[in-house]
């Protein structure tokens, strides 16, 4: 018995990935399984330590997801798994001794995946791609049921979209935007199935009383059926208070510096920030709101242009958006594209928010006037025409001062929602 346990707890734990196993969980489970006997089934044995691998497994995920940093690699989070659910058990061929009635068993349906939402996981990484729920056991003599196959679930974020993979294996462009989404796990305890376990198989017990014993089709009706096995993608949306929208190069990683502990990197090009970032803001009362910095949007951006609508999906969930644009710049005398003044920038950030979703503009949004130390006399038009066109309310602000956050930040507290967390 004990060999049959190492063995098992060995193949699935001895392998770098769970070396962390700590040597008293490595005794729970031979104390677990030492509590069997000799007439123990070897099936029942299996279950029991591939349970309590799934429950070790869990704890420890969790325990690195809540001992690890919340880092700015948490914010893009996407992940596919392949659920493959439990077969349903054999129903059973057998008889009451001497008087030859039918007394099969039904077969125990297979275990489903499913997957739920819970505070305790921070994000999508560690989560592994197979996962298998148990199958279930074949129906026994004197019409026993098999048991059912235990399910596998598979503990995710809050604000997990779960999507199907499409046919070809590839997602739909980008964010999984017209694949079909199978839930939106947003609340504590939300579930959903996305392998169901197969059913048990019909004893001969009940086969003969619906009168198909010994024919085709109860041949076929005594098989557990297939579990169901299918590619999901799981996506992480959720995770910002406010995002810093703008332009390649008006100054949010800047900003973002000022106000938190964040430190993107800041440079003088465009698209120098590649990956949304992240960084909270802590407030003299206490008070906390995290804050993305979000990759430069250009024209074209929701047709998935420059770092595409990639990002524009972390937008969706921020609960206020602050426009940056950069106060410095005016129309090139003449030219034709280049720099855009403060309201066409937002204008054309507004655009491309708009024609990615529409319920992104009717997000509490402000706008930030950025680079206000370096920007001349010459630019206070500019300002005002951006105060007077822009509908939003207007700070002029310095990223890399600092002057001006205040009163934004005091705004932007203003508008999140009362009830967040
Ligand atoms: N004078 C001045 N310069 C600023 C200010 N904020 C940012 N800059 C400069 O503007 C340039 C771009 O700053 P970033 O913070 O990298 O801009 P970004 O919006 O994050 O740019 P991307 O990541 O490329 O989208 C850098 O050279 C900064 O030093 C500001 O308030 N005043
Ligand atoms: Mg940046």
């Amino acid at each position: 018995m004990f060999s049959v346990a190492f063995r098992s707890s060995s193949l699935s734990f001895g392998t770098r990935k769970y070396r962390d196993i700590s040597a008293v969980d490595v005794v729970q489970i031979f104390k677990s399984v030492a509590g069997f006997d000799w007439m123990t089934r070897k099936s029942d044995v299996i279950r029991r330590v591939s349970n309590l691998r799934d429950e070790l497994h869990r704890s420890l995920r969790t325990h690195r997801d809540l001992k690890s940093k919340k880092s700015e690699k948490d914010f893009i989070d996407k992940t596919r798994i392949k659920a493959a659910a439990g077969a349903g058990g054999r129903g059973a061929f057998s008889f009451v001794p001497v008087r030859r009635i039918p007394d099969g068993g039904d077969g125990g349906p297979g275990g489903s995946v499913l997957l739920r939402a819970t505070s305790d996981v921070r994000s999508l990484a560690g989560i592994a791609f197979l996962q298998r729920a148990s199958d279930g056991i074949n129906g026994g003599s004197q019409r026993r049921q098999g048991r059912s196959g235990s399910p596998r679930v598979v503990l995710v974020p809050l604000g997990t979209t779960v999507s199907v993979e499409q046919q070809s294996g590839a997602v739909a462009e980008g964010d999984g935007r017209g694949a079909e989404v199978l839930a939106d796990l947003s609340r504590e305890g939300d579930e959903v199935v996305v392998a169901r376990g197969g059913d048990g198989g019909m004893g001969n017990a009940r086969l003969a009383s619906r009168g198909i014993w010994g024919s085709a089709q109860g041949m076929a009706r005594a098989k557990g059926a297939a579990g169901e096995s299918r590619t999901v993608v799981l996506e992480l949306k959720s995770i910002a208070d406010v995002g810093l929208v703008g332009l390649p190069n008006a100054g949010k990683s800047t900003m973002l510096r000022s106000i938190s502990a964040a430190t993107p990197k800041v440079g003088s090009f465009p698209f120098t920030t590649l990956r949304p970032h992240l960084g909270v803001v802590c407030f003299p009362d206490g008070r906390r709101a995290t804050v993305a910095d979000i990759p430069g949007i250009i024209r074209g951006a929701h047709e998935n242009r420059g770092l595409g609508h990639e990002f524009l999906r972390h937008i969706e969930r921020t609960s206020v958006l602050v426009y940056v644009v950069d106060a410095t710049l005016e129309h090139e005398p003449g030219g034709r594209g280049g720099p855009l003044p403060p309201l066409e920038q937002l204008m054309l950030l507004q655009e491309e928010l708009g024609r990615y979703d529409r319920s992104l503009l009717a997000k509490p949004s402000l706008v930030a006037a950025n680079k206000l130390d370096a920007a001349a006399p010459i630019h206070r038009g500019a300002v005002e025409r951006l105060r007077s066109g822009a509908g939003l309310p207007v700070f002029e602000v310095s990223g890399l001062t600092g002057e001006g956050l205040h009163a934004l930040l005091d705004a932007v507290w203003q508008s999140l929602p009362p009830d967040r967390p």
